[in-house]
């Protein structure tokens, strides 16, 4: 152990914590210091099990030797430098490597920090994009019900979380969302891809036939919703949004922060569905989470168009100061080769039944009200309290901490997404924990 593991902080005050109830927290935290493969350890030094790698970043597992070591010689070579009129290899390099996985023609990279800048980066990108090829009437986005694209202003007008947006003014203006893919009526207890709701696609005709095509830019969506607790796309639903979009002339950009990286068993969700979106936004896996980082993926006659009819030597106004920062393109490199060498996309494609299986086994445990599962990563949904909703959950999560595995719940949903070296052992002691907690909570 070293010696950051007797630290105990004095003052749990001036921390406001994000997406966190800073109040019951700070009555009674729960910490985590130090963390190994599949494990965190708490600073008295018991080990919790990562059932959601980290929170969906963690996929090659914690605190890799060669990703470490990659960090800290970048570190000590080159911690920053600007990415404004200057370059540096590596940044270079990851880009290419980056496109490399993606599918298609998906072939220029925009390095931003998180994926709620590269949400921001690709509405940019679309909106200037329609204005450079002469269609700047186009600028309506179109998002989804129950979507998450994280916490900028972008993202949550076309993000469908109402907490996430109803305490926040305006949002962005001509914004409009598609209906949701849950319906636990038709399709409770599925396993991989729902059978019903393909339909749902149709409703952007109804969004066109209300605005017209010359008045919309892009559409967004998760291919696989995480947040809003792991909805797949039902068959066919994908492949229906993408035919509409080529019908209307309107971008398609996937949100692969979860999706992207191999918790589907394929490098991209669009690689697994076949579906070949305009945009992906990435970050998460990335680098496996240890430096913060994001991108987005864009098509070949997006980028040239915008290079083509540019008005300014500068093609794009737009760019963060840690854009390509050393450090995130040294993690991401070490990343991507660990991801390679181990095979761990294909990894997670032979651990899916066995995860399904074990995910499904919780079907007769106390509160179950669905349970559904794509690639590595299963929702559990739970029938809330009547009037606390939200509040099972809760109990579920410390309940969990408490017997050594951390989970992650949206709502009354639990999530587990382990990192991709999972052992088949350690999805039985996820599963037969949870089982025990649910059955011990009222
Ligand atoms: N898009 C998607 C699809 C995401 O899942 C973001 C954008 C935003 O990324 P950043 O890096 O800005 O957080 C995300 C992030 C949860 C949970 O409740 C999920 C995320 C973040 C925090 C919590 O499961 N996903
Ligand atoms: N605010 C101020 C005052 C700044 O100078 C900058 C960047 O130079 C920013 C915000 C944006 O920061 P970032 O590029 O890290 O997103």
């Amino acid at each position: 152990m070293n010696q950051l593991s007797t630290v105990i902080p004095n003052s749990l005050d001036a921390y406001w914590m994000p997406f966190t109830p800073n109040r019951r927290f700070k009555a009674n935290p729960r910490m985590v210091e130090r963390a190994e493969g599949m494990h965190y350890f708490t600073p008295d030094g018991r080990r919790v099990l990562d059932g959601v790698a980290g929170l969906w970043c963690v996929n090659a597992g914690h605190n890799r030797p060669r990703i470490v070591e990659a960090v800290q010689q970048q570190a000590a070579r080159m911690g920053y430098a600007t990415n404004f009129n200057l370059g540096h290899p590596r940044a270079f390099e990851f880009a290419s490597r980056v496109a490399d996985l993606l599918p298609g023609d998906l072939d220029h990279v925009f390095f931003t920090n998180s994926g709620s800048e590269s949400v921001d980066t690709a509405l940019k990108i679309a909106l200037a994009y329609q204005r450079a090829r002469g269609k700047a009437s186009k600028t309506r986005l179109i998002g989804r019900e129950r979507g998450y694209h994280g916490v900028g202003f972008g993202g949550i007008s076309v993000g469908g979380i109402v907490k996430n947006r109803m305490y926040f003014g305006t949002l962005l203006a001509g914004v409009d969302h598609l209906p949701h893919t849950h319906d636990l009526a038709r399709n409770a207890f599925s396993r991989g891809q729902p059978e019903h709701g393909a339909e749902l696609a149709d409703a952007l005709e109804r969004i066109v036939a209300l605005h017209d095509a010359s008045t919309i830019a892009a559409v967004i969506v998760e291919p696989v919703a995480g947040s809003t607790g792991v909805l797949a796309p039902p068959v066919g639903y994908l492949q229906r949004l993408r035919a509409l979009c080529d019908k209307h002339d309107i971008l398609l950009i996937f949100d692969e922060v979860i999706t992207g990286f191999g918790r589907l068993g394929a490098p991209f969700a669009a690689t697994r569905f076949g579906v070949q979106p305009d945009l992906v936004t990435m970050a998460k896996g990335i680098t496996n989470g240890v430096v913060p980082m994001g991108a987005v993926g864009v098509r070949k006659h997006i980028h040239d168009t915008l290079m083509a009819e540019a008005d300014a030597p500068i093609e794009l106004f737009h760019g963060y100061t840690y854009s390509g920062h050393p450090l995130a393109c040294a993690a991401g490199l070490a990343t991507l080769d660990t991801y390679r060498d181990e095979g761990l996309f294909e990894r997670a494609a032979s651990l899916e039944p066995t995860f399904e299986a074990a995910a499904h086994s919780l079907r007769d445990a106390p509160h179950v009200i669905d349970i559904r599962n794509i690639g590595l990563v299963t929702g559990i949904e739970l029938e809330p309290r009547p009037g606390q909703p939200g509040e099972r959950g809760q109990e579920v999560f410390h309940a969990c901490f408490d017997r050594g595995l951390l989970v992650r719940v949206t709502g009354d949903i639990v999530a587990l997404s382990p990192a991709l070296i999972v052992e088949p052992g350690q999805i039985d002691e996820m599963v037969s924990r949870l089982r025990e907690v649910l059955a011990t909570i009222a």
